[in-house]
């Protein structure tokens, strides 16, 4: 398996390098091929990278091949994709073609089949791939008026030695306590594609420190999602992670809805694979800190109606979970939705997607619109999804409670995060440790067929 992708992964490397016009490598014992039928691009670099004039490309694929060890397959097409399916699943290869270079030369992706699963996603994170995981830039709070500000900054987000770090900084360090407090207009309209703000919502867009009465989003985090890169619908996801330890911290691992199919935020579902806080003294009776974490379904027919309570549950460890790496794992089917970690066998959430729609779970009011209406039991857990990983910081939505575990902030104040950061003599001390930061070590993601 792992060789298949660091070959895959060498290909595209090698692309990168051979349709350089400018940057000739020596790219050492790599064998290259030249192929007419893909030259599409200027002058390229020899194998040696001594800089003659010749356009070298990576092999064009070989045929494709088929395999199958059971008997019963069956054949689907759509477009120029041909799908083989064995049942029961089973060992299987197959393949699928797409152009990637005008003038009908393909490259193939061969399909890495893991125990009778298909991986549909990996991330080692040998290096931070930017065309895998895209940064939310905005102040917007997570509509939780969260504490924290995300964007795309290697103080907050970055790999090291094959392992993805968030690691949360204040804002103070970057444009002083002064500003943070009063006068400072924060603009992340951005000024090209790549710039571009993810969220105006709760004003994410654009804010002045002292307007109203508030300091700026006084942490700085990130968060990294692959909506536009990425999403499924069904499959299994595990997620090697070790959680950041800290006061008022909260690391999620979730899944959104790619299309909200079902109308807005929660009718089309939300699935959170794993959260946590960070306080190393937070009562399990509240539901637990840093050892603890949650799993959660949040649906329902109104953002006012949101039923996650019945879809719930918390595992605690015997540890603190920032104190090794573990697996964080969703397995998902139409008949039926659980997490566990480590291993399957260890389920934390399990939810039974056939004995009852969730219309009927939820026992809404007739005041509301069914948003599923017929569209099956498991509605709206039946469409893609794609993943989120972020670390966020407070917020006055619940998830800490009131008076618990000193909480240096009420969440109906209207100066939440003043008194947060007023507080930071209590928690910013508990940052100073060597867990604070939460990391990813890989993400897989498999579809069963
Ligand atoms: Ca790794």
């Amino acid at each position: 398996m792992s060789s298949n992708i660091r070959l895959l992964v060498l290909v595209l490397g090698l692309a990168g390098v051979l349709n350089s016009q400018q940057n000739c490598q020596n790219i050492g014992d790599i064998q290259v091929f030249y192929d007419p039928t893909c030259a599409q691009g200027g002058p390229g670099c020899n194998a040696g990278g001594q800089g003659e004039l010749f356009n070298f490309y990576p092999p064009c694929p070989v045929s494709t091949t088929t395999t199958t060890t059971k008997s019963t397959t069956t054949t689907t097409k759509s477009g120029s994709t041909t799908t083989r399916t064995t049942t029961p699943s089973g060992p299987t290869t197959s393949r699928t073609t797409r152009p990637t270079v005008p003038g009908g030369c393909v490259t193939e992706e061969p399909e890495i089949w893991e125990n009778g699963e298909r991986l549909v996603f990996y991330d080692d994170f040998d290096f931070l791939d930017f065309n895998k995981w895209r940064h939310d830039l905005t102040m917007s709070g997570g509509g939780n008026w969260e504490f924290q500000l995300y964007h795309n900054n290697r103080s907050n987000s970055f790999v090291k030695d094959g392992v993805f770090h968030i690691r949360p900084t204040l804002t103070e360090d970057r444009i002083g306590e002064a500003n943070l407090r009063s006068g400072y207009r924060m603009d992340m309209w951005g000024g090209s594609p790549a710039d571009a703000c993810t969220g105006n919502n709760f004003y994410g867009c654009e804010r002045t420190s002292g307007a109203g009465g508030n300091i700026l989003n006084p942490i700085q985090s990130a968060k990294i999602t692959t909506s536009t890169t990425f999403s499924m619908k069904y499959g299994r996801v595990e997620v090697r992670a070790k959680l950041p330890r800290g006061d008022w911290l909260w690391p999620a691992i979730w899944m959104l809805p790619a299309k909200n199919v079902y109308g807005m935020w929660p009718a089309s579902g939300e699935i959170d694979i794993m959260e946590s806080r960070g306080n190393l003294n937070y009562p399990s009776s509240a539901e637990g800190g840093v050892e603890s974490f949650g799993s959660t379904l949040h649906w329902g027919a109104d953002w006012t109606q949101n039923r996650f309570h019945l879809t719930h549950e918390i595992y605690t460890h015997p540890a603190p979970l920032s104190d090794e790496f573990h697996v964080y794992g969703l397995h998902w089917t139409e008949d039926r939705l659980y997490t566990y970690i480590d291993d399957p066998s260890n389920v934390v959430l399990d939810v039974d997607l056939t004995s009852q729609n969730f219309w009927e779970l939820g026992q809404f009011s007739d005041v509301y619109e069914n948003p599923w209406e017929g569209a099956g039991a498991n509605a709206p857990f039946n469409d893609e999804f794609y993943l989120i990983i972020n670390l966020a910081v407070g917020g006055t939505a619940g998830y800490f409670k009131d008076g618990v575990a000193g909480k240096p902030w009420t969440d109906k104040s209207s100066s939440s995060a003043n008194e947060f950061y007023a507080a930071k003599n209590s928690w910013y001390p508990t940052w100073n440790n060597k867990d604070l930061d939460f990391e990813i070590d890989w993400v897989k993601a498999w579809s069963f067929q």
